[in-house]
């Protein structure tokens, strides 16, 4: 499965909940496959996702899902022990692990000789899954969180075009969905 196809099939069992996207090709990838006020397209801020996920469920009752990568999230591991630590049940960090840094040449990660599930596990992830050829999201929704999704994606960059919304349009767009 490619990553556009994990993305699509995601977002096509996603109904109102809010969304925060990796920087680069995985945000352009969401943008066009479907864009929704209830995406928020991170750019800068490698690494940040998952963070900027953890606040927002924080701060609101609606379900967060969080759509990061292997480089990022290991870039950012105390992201993983600050979630636990908060615990919220609103939250799903989904890493799309296709072992490299896709957006910038696939400089492979080490993603390869880490088992990000068991990592998270052993964080103490209220749950954790593991998908390669299919994606039950539906299942991963059901779940008290936080949830860990580790989901196995090929290699590669589907040729899609930049996001042409203006950063700062995005972000208001978001905070009004999310204030809604
Ligand atoms: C601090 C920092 N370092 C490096 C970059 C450049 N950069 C942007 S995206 C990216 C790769 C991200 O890899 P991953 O999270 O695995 O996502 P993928 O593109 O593979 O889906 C890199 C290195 C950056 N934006 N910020
Ligand atoms: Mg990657």
């Amino acid at each position: 499965m490619k990553r556009i196809d994990a993305i699509s099939r995601i977002t096509g069992q996603l109904k109102d909940e809010l969304v925060i996207c990796n920087i680069g090709f995985p945000s352009r990838e969401l943008y066009h496959v479907k864009d929704s006020k209830t995406h928020f397209y991170m750019m800068g801020s490698m690494g940040m996702a998952s963070s900027i996920g953890l606040g927002l469920s924080m701060s609101t009752d609606k379900k967060v899902v969080v759509l990061d990568g292997d480089g990022s999230v290991l870039m950012n591991l105390g992201s993983l022990v600050t979630t636990y630590n908060q615990n919220p049940e609103n939250l799903i960090l989904v890493v799309l692990d296709n072992g490299c840094y896709g957006s910038t040449g696939c400089q492979k990660t080490y993603a390869s000789t880490v088992n990000l599930k068991k990592v998270a596990e052993s964080i103490g992830f209220r749950k954790t899954f593991f998908f390669k050829d299919e994606i039950n999201f539906n299942e991963v929704l059901k779940s008290k969180g936080p949830v860990f999704v580790h989901v196995k994606v090929e290699k590669g960059n589907a040729k899609v075009p930049i996001i042409d919304m203006d950063p700062c349009a995005v972000k208001t767009r978001f905070m009004k969905e999310v204030k809604s």
